[in-house]
């Protein structure tokens, strides 16, 4: 099924399945905040029967989401990633210097929102998951782990075994440049071999949990397990 084949047949749908309801409200919101970016780019967005070409300025291919509109621009220096290693213990705070101490990771991978996007071949930098955890002495055995936004709103989830993969980074640098504050920096999630909503943007906080708690998305509809070709009933070539 195409993006805008969804949306006519949600015109006069009440009810009814909820993975196309979830992408309804995907689009509707990259369009609603896309739309406050500038006027040209709410002209594009108006003409756009999916709503959802609201391109991030600057950024080839890349579109701008946030369920919660414009989100305060953090800066490095003021940011605080709060880590709660264990459920009930009680959490720690780090700095963006503590983040640029451990070893620093580099990866080119491709971007794949689930509404069809995709772009090819983007830098990421930054720390695994894996060594933020190791180093604040996470319980890893427990089931999964929670992440929170400093959106106040969105919110994501990975099991352990998915968090500990060498692929899935807390990402402070997007092609070579500290990550801007539109597509989630100073820190986000970037979570290569799954759909982009699990990359969650402005990362606050980060908690070992004793079970999987589905994030925001997959509360409406959207697959928590979200591999890329093999997730949310479609077949995009999985990320290499
Ligand atoms: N905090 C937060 N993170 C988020 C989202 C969001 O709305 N809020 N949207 C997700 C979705 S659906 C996508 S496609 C990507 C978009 O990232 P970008 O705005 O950098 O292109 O962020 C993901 N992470
Ligand atoms: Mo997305």
């Amino acid at each position: 099924m195409t993006e805008s084949a969804d949306h006519d047949d949600l015109r006069g749908t009440p009810v009814g399945r909820r993975v196309v309801l979830g992408m309804l409200g995907l689009g509707a919101i990259g369009l609603t905040v896309g739309s406050r970016v500038s006027g040209a780019l709410q002209t594009v967005a108006a003409k756009d029967p999916t709503g959802i070409t609201a391109l991030v300025p600057g950024a080839g291919g890349f579109r701008y989401y946030s369920v919660t509109g414009a989100v305060d621009d953090v800066k490095p220096a003021d940011y605080r990633l709060t880590v709660t290693p264990k459920p009930g213990a009680a959490s720690l705070t780090l700095s963006h210097a503590d983040l640029s101490v451990m070893p620093q990771v580099v990866m080119t991978k491709d971007v794949q929102c689930v509404t069809g996007w995709r772009v090819p071949s983007v830098e990421w930098r930054g720390v695994t998951l894996r060594s933020l955890l190791e180093r604040t002495g996470a319980d890893l055995t427990r089931a999964a782990i929670r992440f929170t936004s400093f959106d106040g709103t969105y919110t994501e989830s990975l099991t352990m075994e998915q968090a500990l993969r060498p692929d899935v980074l807390v990402a402070t640098h997007l092609e070579g440049e500290p990550i801007s504050n539109e597509h989630g920096g100073p820190v986000r999630l970037y979570v290569a071999p799954m759909y982009f909503y699990k990359s969650l943007k402005w990362l606050g906080g980060v908690e070992v949990t004793d079970e999987v708690q589905p994030g925001y998305w997959e509360l409406r509809g959207y697959d928590v397990d979200a591999w890329v070709g093999q997730s949310n009933g479609r077949s995009d070539a999985p990320i290499a």
